[in-house]
């Protein structure tokens, strides 16, 4: 049940697409204090708050403080509250159990036992915001626990279904910044195919536009773009270029001068076009909360479809500033002040911070409006609404411009109600073993804010990856809708190859083994509003040690994995809810099985093994074979080959497969039972 209350006057979001009757009353189990600014609760010693989508720390936020304030900061370290998204869904799990969700495109804060271990307290800069409750329906007292998933199947319902990408895009993808024209990303996809490695897709960075302009080709770089994009598609290779938020200023670039004749971007306190600087140099912003600019901007990715690209990522969008040309000057003119000035430790740290402190500034994002729905509304109110709305440019256009054939689509900056137009990527992540661990628990909390089309860069963008952190890194990767190899410019080569090639090709090649059962499952969640990715706890509510586990997920409805994500380790601790059954992997032809009793074990994981623990009673399907690519990957229906785990006379599965480009999700008619009986025996009906 949900029911909706509202505080201020709200502003519409479009995050929900289910119009609810307004409640007078208040809002159970909050305490509201100073006119709505101020929503709180006694957490009790053993509840546990999950949510937040894309965000720093534990599957259980407990014990820190988050807000919701789109940043562009590659620096996801422990201390931060904020990264790219704000995903303001939270899910009490206590003694009384609900969920929150907080519809409001303003700054946020969540003190989840921060200030105090047993309290939460959600503060808003702005006491404007639509508050959702949701509660299973089938609570009391006692039975609270199993209400977490179906809070979030209800809450999914409220906000929308989740975006579908085409199926190749459940397939291999390489990326780098830095691969400069045709000549290197052939060169990428040659030694992917030397080495046997298997590969759907190579991103074009911002290497690939002309001068940084949205929607242009480096003509020197790629003489002959389409031919280029059709040469690669013979190889089964689909082009993903980046498109960023800001425009380049420039005469005769005509995005820039619709633009501007039309009035489409974002203007300053004066009403001329609002001046940032991004990677082009002096952008404007479009202004995508504007319905007529968002078709404007939307219609611009023709340019790139028309040329054969079948995808996009959509990046900067927060929107990230280098600097603001009005602060810029006023900059320049402090700096005066320190010339020639024997500086203490105060005027050190100032001069610093005013030349540190001239991107991303808060002051910048109060310096300009937007047109949304003929209101005048400044940026730093609707920040978090960016990134969501130029992606909803995109994904609108696709739907009209591709009405039949999906389109990959995903972007940096997001808020709930994005999931229904592309997934994310978790932004500038490091070469780090943290970070591993930090994907693994942001992709349960996404998964509840229904982005489900996700993952993280495998290898790591920042700092310099190693053979051993790559494989780790991959062995959680294969699991990962979106699975993606991407690095910053300037750091070590990355790519599969780079290291330990056979092992790396095996480990990809687990994931094209798992296809069926990854691409099924995903379509299931995203058609069911319910999660590929769980906490444990999500599959076993009466089990308290599931409740605490942070570092092993349930993936799909028939396995849980558990990744090593510490250097050194051979091996690790997992937590076994119940029995299972363990296929140790170390390629597709090479591995064996156990069963282990419900309990604590050690287990030992070589450098490339995968484990994937199969519950009882359940089915993985499966191909295997040389696969090279997903258009070539066999029909699961012709080799009925499948991970078990049967002791009864029977189980089944549900399969769901279609042709993967079509937006026809006939969820009846594409779905199949798959039925395995206790000797093995294989049957499709
Ligand atoms: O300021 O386009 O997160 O994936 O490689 C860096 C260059 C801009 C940030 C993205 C990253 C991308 C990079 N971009």
């Amino acid at each position: 049940m949900i029911r909706k209350y509202a505080v201020g006057s709200p502003l519409e979001t479009y995050a929900v697409v289910e119009k609810l009757e307004t409640q007078t009353c208040e809002i159970p189990y909050l305490k509201m204090e100073d006119d709505g600014k101020k929503l709180s609760m006694q957490l009790d010693p053993d509840a546990v708050v999950y949510g937040l989508g894309e965000q720093v720390r534990g599957i259980n936020k407990r014990g820190w403080i988050y807000v919701s304030d789109n940043a562009d900061d590659p620096n996801h370290t422990e201390g931060k509250h904020a990264l790219y998204g704000a995903h303001n869904f939270l899910l009490i799990d206590g003694t009384v159990t609900f969920g929150l969700f907080l519809d409001t495109p303003g700054k946020v804060t969540f003190d989840i036992g921060y200030t105090s271990y047993d309290q939460m307290i959600i503060t808003f800069e702005n006491p404007d915001y639509d508050c959702y409750v949701i509660e299973a329906d089938a609570q009391n007292e006692k039975a609270n626990a199993g209400c977490a998933m179906q809070i979030v199947h209800e809450f999914r319902g409220l906000i929308g279904r989740s975006y579908i990408p085409p199926k190749w895009a459940f397939g291999f993808g390489q990326s780098r910044w830095g691969y400069k024209n045709s000549t290197d990303i052939r060169e990428i996809v040659k030694q992917y195919r030397e080495h046997n490695i298997p590969l759907d897709s190579v991103y074009l960075d911002i290497d690939y536009m002309d001068h940084f302009k949205d929607f242009t080709i480096d003509g020197q770089a790629f003489p002959d773009f389409p031919e280029f994009v059709r040469e690669m598609k013979k190889e089964q290779i689909h082009l993903v270029p980046i498109i960023d938020a800001g425009v380049k200023i420039e005469k005769g670039y005509p995005v820039y001068e619709e633009g501007m004749a039309n009035g489409y971007f974002c203007k300053g306190e004066d009403g001329k076009p609002f001046t940032a600087a991004v990677w082009p140099g002096k952008v404007h912003f479009p202004d995508v909360l504007n319905e007529e600019v968002r078709q404007w901007f939307g219609n611009w990715y023709k340019v790139l479809l028309n040329q054969g690209i079948e995808g996009f990522w959509n990046d900067m969008n927060e929107p990230a500033i280098f600097y603001s040309e009005q602060h810029l000057k006023e900059v320049f003119e402090q700096l005066e002040d320190y010339r020639d000035k024997e500086l203490d430790i105060w005027s050190f740290f100032e001069l610093k911070n005013l030349i540190g402190g001239i991107d991303n500034r808060a002051e910048d994002y109060a310096s300009f409006y937007h047109n949304y729905e003929g209101q005048k509304i400044r940026h730093d109110l609707v920040h978090n609404l960016y990134g969501y709305n130029m992606t909803k440019a995109a994904g609108e256009a696709f739907e009209r411009l591709s009405p039949d054939k999906r389109v990959l689509l995903f972007s940096r900056a997001s808020y709930i109600g994005m999931h229904r137009y592309g997934g994310i990527w978790t932004g500038d992540n490091q070469s780090w073993w943290s970070h591993i661990a930090l994907s693994m628990k942001q992709m349960a909390g996404l998964n509840m804010c229904g982005f489900l089309y996700s993952g993280s860069d495998i290898g790591g963008f920042g700092s310099d990856c190693t053979p051993d952190l790559l494989l780790r890194w991959l062995e959680f990767g294969i699991f990962t809708p979106l699975m993606r190899n991407h690095a910053a410019l300037g750091t070590r080569s990355q790519e599969a190859f780079c290291f330990d090639r056979k092992e790396a090709a095996d480990l990809i090649g687990l994931r094209y083994m798992l296809l069926p059962y990854i691409y099924s499952e995903y379509m299931k969640a995203a058609l069911n509003d319910t999660m590929y990715f769980r906490p444990l706890a999500f599959d076993y509510p009466d089990n308290v040690r599931a409740r605490h586990i942070e570092d092993q997920l349930c993936v799909g409805e028939s396995i849980m994995i558990a990744p090593v994500c510490e250097q050194n380790a051979v091996g690790r601790n997992v937590y076994l809810p119940e029995e299972m059954k363990l296929y140790r992997f170390r390629s597709m032809a090479d591995f064996d099985t156990e069963v282990l009793a419900e309990g604590d074990h050690y287990l030992r994981v070589n450098l490339h093994e995968v484990l994937i623990f199969v519950k009882p009673e359940h089915i993985v399907p499966i191909v295997t074979g040389q696969i090279m690519n997903v258009e070539e990957e066999p029909s699961f229906a012709d080799q009925c080959k499948v991970l078990s785990f049967v002791e009864k006379d029977s189980a089944s599965y549900r399969w769901y497969d279609d042709d993967g480009y079509t937006r026809n999700y006939d969820m009846e008619k594409r779905m199949r039972t798959v039925t395995v009986d206790h000797s093995g025996k294989v049957t499709i009906v």
